[in-house]
């Protein structure tokens, strides 16, 4: 029988994912933190700032691409903790963006497309933070349904647009008025959030700040300053790109037609970019929320504020740039599931840590409830990470969970679960006669080897596919989700590429 997560409680649910091998350690874990954080009396305050689309290896100290810049990120990984293994529970933007404020999995939150509204009766973690005393804001890209950009609960401050808004000259919903700006997106949204910080939030109390970029998400246009500082760059192509026997052998066949869509190199975007334009404009657009970070860690710095605020950065999920003839995200591969993710805070986190634990977007609600020392409810998913930036030892997953659920508009990526450990990840498709896939991130991290067949690795399979489908059991997610049609379809091909 199944068990319904609602009459299942958390200790039961996590030691059902086989977590830390009992929950308890777990929990005192949980308790250790926040005895931790209280008896310093000094963390009060979280930044939280998302990009939209930053794949996770797209970083100056990183080295990839060679050319790309970025001071303030590196900064954050030297003064404080890279988290390597960061991958998001849906990459998508809109059910990831929920899975954020809910510290829930897209099949509970509900928001499982890019169309899907939240729905009524939803509850975003900025809304305890704001019952607990906390002063709290929200500037730029809400995206959950594209009709509205109205305040939503839980901000005592709310800067957005509508949708996918626009990178130049926007029109923002101020605190439920329309004001209409010139400039660039990264650029205005940041000095709302130092307005904010400087003049409009109550000082005496704690604050949360969710600044929330448009950039890098297509179609790219960086601030003018930056247009053009790549074009003469040298491009260098995923191996895995180039459409040979070799790149295809042994993946299953929807990966080969993808190439020919909206979402492949053979026809991207429907021709409205070419590659290398699309890699330079992104690379160039970025630049801009990379200044932002600075910009916002250069005002805690000159206020006295840097040594009392976490500051985190993270992607809404990753982006594929030809790798396996792929652009975008949605899929399972690690250009697509894992997100960059730097968090700073000079006196509480060792600068240059280097964090391997599996941490995802569904873990962001339960830290800063965490920090605020509010109780973590039942409902969230997730599990508070501070600890774990701190370099202490806790029970930790040891493995991170995926759902994508196919979508009408963008038909050439199946439905797909998998389970994703530090050396293993296991893909399986769901309304599709394809083939699924196992990969050993550690001696294939471009997951070019699917193992799916190789007779030493059923175990492991039947061991995963176990786990994975013991996890969609008790959190109520054995149902595919039908959404009515709406939107765009990308359902051209390109003629010139069609496979003979
Ligand atoms: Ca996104």
């Amino acid at each position: 029988m199944i068990k319904s997560y609602k009459t299942t409680n958390r200790r039961q649910f996590l030691k059902s994912l086989g977590l830390a091998a009992t929950a308890f350690p777990f929990a005192v874990g949980c308790a250790f933190a926040r005895r931790s954080f209280n008896a310093r009396k000094k963390l009060r305050n979280v930044i939280f700032i998302l990009s939209d689309d930053h794949r996770y290896d797209f970083m100056g100290f990183l080295n990839k691409p060679k050319f790309l810049e970025t001071p303030n990120m590196d900064r954050m990984a030297r003064e404080g903790a890279y988290i390597k293994n960061a991958t998001v529970s849906t990459a998508l933007c809109s059910p990831s963006r929920a899975s954020i404020l809910t510290g829930q999995f897209a099949h509970r939150h509900g928001v499982v497309d890019n169309n899907t509204r939240v729905p009524a009766g939803t509850r975003f973690f900025p809304q305890d933070l704001q019952k607990a005393g906390w002063q709290t804001a929200f500037m730029g890209k809400w995206h959950m349904g594209h009709a509205s950009d109205e305040p939503r609960p839980g901000f005592n401050k709310w800067v957005s647009f509508k949708g996918q808004g626009v990178y130049s000259n926007p029109t923002f919903n101020v605190d439920g008025k329309q004001v209409k700006r010139q400039g660039h997106v990264s650029d205005l949204l940041t000095d709302y959030a130092l307005d904010w910080l400087k003049n409009d939030r109550e000082q005496d109390k704690p604050f949360f700040l969710y600044l929330s970029h448009k950039a890098v998400h297509a179609m790219f246009e960086p601030a003018q300053r930056h247009h053009g500082k790549y074009d003469d760059v040298k491009l260098e192509y995923p191996k895995s790109m180039a459409n040979t026997e070799e790149n295809y052998k042994g993946k299953p066949q929807w990966v080969k037609e993808q190439r020919n869509s909206w979402h492949g190199v053979d026809h991207m975007y429907h021709g409205q970019m070419d590659f290398d334009t699309f890699y330079r404009r992104y690379c160039e657009t970025l630049l801009s929320v990379d200044e932002s970070i600075g910009r916002v860690i250069k005002y805690l710095e000159s206020n006295n504020l840097a040594e009392d605020t976490l500051v985190m950065y993270m992607g809404d999920n990753g982006f594929v740039f030809g790798e396996h003839g792929l652009i975008d995200k949605r899929h399972m591969y690690e250009e697509s599931m894992r997100v960059p993710f730097l968090a700073w805070c000079p006196g509480m986190i060792k600068s240059g840590s280097v964090v391997e634990e599996l941490i995802q977007n569904i873990d962001i609600a339960p830290t800063v409830m965490d920090i605020a020392g509010l109780k973590i409810p039942e409902r969230m998913d997730g599990q508070p990470f501070l600890p774990v930036l701190q370099g202490k030892k806790i029970p930790w997953r040891d493995a991170a969970f995926y759902e994508y659920y196919w979508e009408r508009n963008f038909p050439h990526t199946p439905t797909t679960h998998g389970v994703r450990t530090n050396r293993y990840k296991y893909i399986h498709y769901h309304g599709i006669w394809d083939i699924d896939e196992l990969y050993d991130l550690k001696n294939d991290p471009d997951e070019m080897t699917n193992l799916i067949d190789s007779p030493e690795h059923q175990d492991l399979i039947t061991q995963l596919n176990s786990r994975m489908f013991e996890w969609l059991e008790k959190s109520d997610g054995m149902l595919i989700p039908l959404r009515r049609d709406q939107g765009f379809r990308a359902i051209e091909r390109n003629p010139e590429k069609i496979r003979k």
